[in-house]
This record gives structure tokens, C-alpha cells and sequence, in this order.
């Protein structure tokens, strides 16, 4: 059939609502593809893979069903050459196309790829907004102007102010800006949070697809069972089930770590929002309209807490991504080199913590804020792990990982390799940290609070490892004055014994 454009819709822009969709012009093609080189830039799990294709494929069928006309292309599809661009053009001989439309894509390699590959093909280029989060591309960028650090928590209530959320006038409700400070519990004993939200679905086929392409992968799946949802539907039910359910202990228990729970209180929405499945803005609306509803006060904290992970958080990260990107993906403040240990790919260690961490997110592609934080992402800091490594660790591991929000998070947040545009100071910790924040350590191998003997917590003696080796890069930093008031107090005969710790521990990495 002859079509006079086609509209190129990326894996992660699976937005119903957006305003191409809104009536039926048969004068565009809608197009879908699954393509070998978006599968292996990087060692995916194998849910994210059959995540995204699944939701993809859902899509699909979705517009079809409105009406809209549309070509996808299976991973497994003969005449699939595996290419955007070779599509592309296969398509407009075929259908004689003028111009290509396409969603800004969220990620800077796929942004300048396309521009590329797309200039080389003779019709008509536009590039339309993705209509999906609060803030423009660009809007965190004119911020930052002549500073080297732009704080979140401004960013955030510039976004309350300007969206008028959790807002009475122009005073925050309540009078409090932010209720962090009285979320920060463990899980009491006993204490057991409802199950998380689960769908069901039967992916054996589409597995099976993707083995025959030979995809490389990681982690598990169990076919017969896959959890994440793959349309709106779906995605509206799982963030439902987190309102009435979970938000109103959201905030308390979000830093909570626990060995039987691998979710406690926690949205999972994540996955749902980066594909587009349902957007930040109604999902903010719902939040804080149940909240007004209900009229329940106390529970100003936990939905100021969830909102300002997607109003603040979300919003900020991409703010800076687009802001400092491509120089931010090469930063390592630390000059850190090493590898990471084999078992980030198997959870096969005795230090409890990092086993459970790792070991849920090859079981479920997920993992909460606080294990990708202070578990995972603390330790490749103190082990001096390069951020090549650990972002490719987490974009590959993550349901939710696109490089966006992941780089942010991982090469910022968590391993502070940008020198201190996101955070103020690196999120470090010793044992002490993570027995406070669960019970991790009561049944782990190693001692939360011997330092330097044979069953020494690790954690421990590369905290302070640390804080030696990194002196002349953070002893100004105010956060980090307290740090190195303590450390100055060791006798030099227990710095010596803490540093030697460590190096064993560096050196035994692999069987820890
Ligand atoms: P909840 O705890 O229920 O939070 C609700 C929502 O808030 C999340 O769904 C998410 O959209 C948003 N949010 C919360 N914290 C952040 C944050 N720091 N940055 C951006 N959004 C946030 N998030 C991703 O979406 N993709 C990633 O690839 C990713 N990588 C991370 C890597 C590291 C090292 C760290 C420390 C954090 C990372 N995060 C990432 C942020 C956060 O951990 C996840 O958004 C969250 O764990 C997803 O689970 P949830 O939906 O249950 O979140
Ligand atoms: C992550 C991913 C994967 C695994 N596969 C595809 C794909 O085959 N086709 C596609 O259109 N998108 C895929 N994606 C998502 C893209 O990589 C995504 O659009 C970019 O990461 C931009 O954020």
C-alpha cells in the first residue's frame, strides 16, 4: 500500500495517549521494529528483552485494533534486516513514502543515531516531542547556567511550583516542602508488607523467538510466568494496587532492606513509566488526588515522598542527562579501574547483602532504590570498580534501565564519578549502615561489626579505605568533614591494620 509518511515508533515510546494516535490518518504507517543491535549494545536480561517486546508487540495490536495502519517487524521476521535504517529504507521503495516522523528518543546514542542514519535516506525528517514527561529536554540546562551544581530538592520545587503539585497557592501543603526526614525506618519484626503486584503471562513463544536470534542475555526468566505488564491496562492496574496498598508506607520503609521482601513497599512502575506505558504526570495526579480525597494528613510524607521521586527525581535526572551529556558518560572522578567481581553475574558470594541484591535482580530484572545504592552500587565504589563497568552492569540488569536515567543514577548518584553534580557527597557506607537499615547481616557470614579478623564485614575495611585513598579529592567536602575527624583519631596502628584489610579483601574479591 502507498502511504505518504511513516511514523517511526521506538521500544520505549509506547504512549497510547499520545496525540498521534488521537485520529485515524491513513495517510501514515505506524512503525515497530525489533532490531538485534537494540538487544546487544549492551548484555541484556533476558526479561527486559521479552519485556519490551512483549509490550511492543501489545502496541501494536492496540493501534491496529483503533484503527491505525501499521508494520512491525519480529525479531525473528525474514525480511527483518536487523536495522533501523535498512528498514526504513526497505519501506519507503515499498510504500512510497515522503517523510519520517519519530519521537524524540530518550537516550543520546539513539538520538544522534538516528539523526545519522535517517539524513542518508532522501524524504522528509521531523522529530516530534514525546509528550510524556513534566519538563522539556533543555529546561534543566538554562538552571545550571554558570554553576557547578544545580540541588535537586531547587529543581524540585521549581517543578511543584511551576505543575502546581502538593501546592496550596504558592505555600507547599502543610508548610513542609519535604518529609524526608521521617523516612528513614527498617522493617519492624514481624512486620510483613503485602505482596507485590503480579500478572501473569506466558512468553515461552516469544522466548523461544529470541533464542533463535541468538541474542546474547542474562539472568532468569520463568516463561510460563512473566510478571511485568505488557500494556496500559495492565500498568494502570499494578499502579492502583501500589495506592491503595502500598503509598501509605511508602515513604517510611523506602529505605528498608530485608531478606525475605524484595520489593516491601515499593511501586515497581518504573518499568511501565520508561516505556511510556502511563505517564508521570497521571501518575502524580492520582497520587496526590487519593491523598486530598481521603483527607488523611498523616500521610503527607509517604505521597511527598513518592511524588518526589517522579516529579523531582525522574525529572531532574533527564534534566541533567540532556544537560551533560555526551562529556558525562566518560567521567570517573576517582580515576577508579578495576573490574567487577564474576559473581555481579551469579550472586554467588558470602556477604548476604550483595547475594540477596544481585540474586533478586537476576530473578526479577529488578532491584529497589536502596539495594542499587547502598548495596551493589556502594561496594563497586569502595572496590574501586570503574564506572564503564558498573554502567553497563546496571543497563544490562534492570528492567527499567535506559541510559538516561540509568547513567545518571549510576555514574552520578551512586558512584559519584561526576565529581558531585548530582549528589553532594558519595553514598558510602560501612556494615554499620546496612544493619541499621535491615536485617541483611544477622544471617550473613560475615561480622557487621568486626573490621579487620578473617570473618570482618568487607564493607568495612573498604569504607575506610576509602576515605584514606581519596583524601585530597574529599577531606574539603563539608559533608565529609565528620568522616575524616573520626579517621584522624585511629592510632596509626589501626589505620594500618584497616588499610591492610582492605587489601587482602581487594585481592580475595573474587571469593568473598
Ligand atoms: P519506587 O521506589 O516505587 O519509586 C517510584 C518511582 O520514582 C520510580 O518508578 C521511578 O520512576 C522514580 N524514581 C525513584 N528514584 C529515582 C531516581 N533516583 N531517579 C529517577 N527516577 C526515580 N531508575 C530507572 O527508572 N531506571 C534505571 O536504570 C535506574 N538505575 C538506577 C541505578 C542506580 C545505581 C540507582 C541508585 C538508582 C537507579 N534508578 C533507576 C532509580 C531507582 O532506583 C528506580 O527508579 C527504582 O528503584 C524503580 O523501582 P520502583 O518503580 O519500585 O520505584
Ligand atoms: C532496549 C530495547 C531493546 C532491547 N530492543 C529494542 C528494539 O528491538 N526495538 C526498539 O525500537 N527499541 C528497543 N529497545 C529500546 C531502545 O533501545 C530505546 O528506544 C532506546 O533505549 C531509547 O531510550
Amino acid at each position: 500500500m502507498k502511504y505518504s509518511g511513516i511514523r517511526l515508533i521506538l521500544g520505549d515510546q509506547l504512549n497510547i495517549q499520545h496525540s498521534w494516535f488521537s485520529e485515524i490518518n491513513k495517510d501514515w504507517l505506524y512503525v515497530l521494529m525489533e532490531v538485534k543491535p537494540e538487544s546487544e549494545y549492551v548484555q541484556h536480561h533476558i526479561q527486559k528483552i521479552v519485556g519490551i517486546f512483549q509490550a511492543m508487540r501489545s502496541f501494536e495490536r492496540s493501534l491496529a485494533d483503533l484503527g491505525h495502519h501499521t508494520r512491525y517487524f519480529k525479531i525473528s521476521d525474514t525480511d527483518n534486516k536487523q536495522s533501523f535504517k535498512l528498514n526504513l529504507a526497505s519501506l519507503i521503495k515499498e510504500t512510497g513514502a515522503e517523510r519520517i516522523a519519530y519521537l524524540e528518543p530518550d537516550e543520546y546514542r539513539l538520538d544522534r543515531k538516528l539523526k545519522d542514519d535517517l539524513a542518508t535516506l532522501d524524504v522528509g525528517i521531523e522529530m516530534c516531542s514525546s509528550e510524556h514527561f513534566f519538563t522539556e529536554r533543555m529546561e534543566l540546562r538554562g538552571m545550571f547556567e554558570g554553576k557547578k551544581q544545580f540541588l535537586m530538592e531547587n529543581f524540585y520545587r521549581k517543578m511543584r511550583k511551576k505543575h502546581h503539585v502538593l501546592m496550596d497557592n504558592d505555600k507547599p501543603v502543610t508548610g513542609k516542602w519535604n518529609y524526608d526526614h521521617d523516612n528513614r525506618k527498617k522493617l519492624p519484626k514481624d512486620h510483613e508488607p503485602p505482596n507485590p503486584f503480579l500478572v501473569h503471562h506466558d512468553v515461552t513463544a516469544l522466548l523461544e523467538e529470541i533464542k533463535g536470534a541468538g541474542i546474547n542475555y542474562i539472568g532468569n526468566i520463568n516463561p510460563k510466568d512473566f510478571i511485568w505488564p505488557k500494556n496500559r491496562t495492565e500498568a494502570l492496574e499494578g499502579l492502583a494496587y501500589f495506592v491503595q496498598d502500598l503509598l501509605f508506607n511508602f515513604g517510611r520503609y523506602q529505605d528498608a532492606l530485608s531478606n525475605e521482601f524484595w520489593s516491601i513497599y515499593h511501586s515497581r512502575i518504573s518499568f511501565a513509566m520508561n516505556l511510556k506505558l502511563i505517564g508521570p504526570k497521571e501518575v502524580v495526579n492520582i497520587v496526590e488526588s487519593t491523598w486530598r480525597e481521603l483527607s488523611d494528613i498523616e500521610s503527607i510524607a509517604q505521597v511527598e515522598g513518592f511524588i518526589r521521586q517522579i516529579l523531582g527525581w525522574r525529572e531532574y535526572m533527564r534534566g541533567i542527562y540532556w544537560a551533560k551529556m555526551p562529556e558525562y558518560a566518560s567521567l570517573n572522578y576517582f580515576d577508579s579501574k578495576r573490574k567487577l567481581p564474576s559473581w555481579f553475574w551469579t550472586g554467588n558470594t558470602k556477604m548476604n547483602c550483595l547475594s540477596k541484591a544481585i540474586g533478586q535482580s537476576l530473578d526479577y530484572a529488578y532491584a529497589h532504590h536502596i539495594q542499587r545504592l547502598m548495596i551493589t552500587g556502594n561496594f563497586a565504589l569502595l572496590a574501586g570498580v570503574h564506572p564503564d563497568e558498573v554502567d553497563q552492569w546496571y543497563l544490562g540488569i534492570y528492567i527499567d534501565a535506559f541510559d538516561w536515567v540509568e547513567i545518571t543514577n549510576t555514574r552520578g548518584m551512586s558512584q559519584f564519578a561526576d565529581g558531585g553534580i548530582v549528589g553532594s557527597k558519595p553514598y558510602v557506607s560501612s556494615a554499620a549502615y546496612i544493619h541499621k537499615m535491615g536485617n541483611h547481616c544477622k544471617t550473613c557470614h560475615y561480622k557487621h561489626k568486626e573490621k579487620v579478623g578473617k570473618d570482618a564485614c568487607p564493607f568495612n575495611s573498604l569504607y575506610w579505605n576509602f576515605i584514606d585513598q581519596h583524601r585530597e579529592k574529599l577531606e574539603k567536602n563539608p559533608r565529609m568533614t565528620m568522616m575524616y575527624r573520626i579517621w584522624d583519631k585511629y592510632n596509626a596502628e589501626t589505620k594500618s591494620e584497616l588499610l591492610t584489610k582492605a587489601s587482602q579483601v581487594i585481592e580475595d574479591i573474587e571469593k568473598l
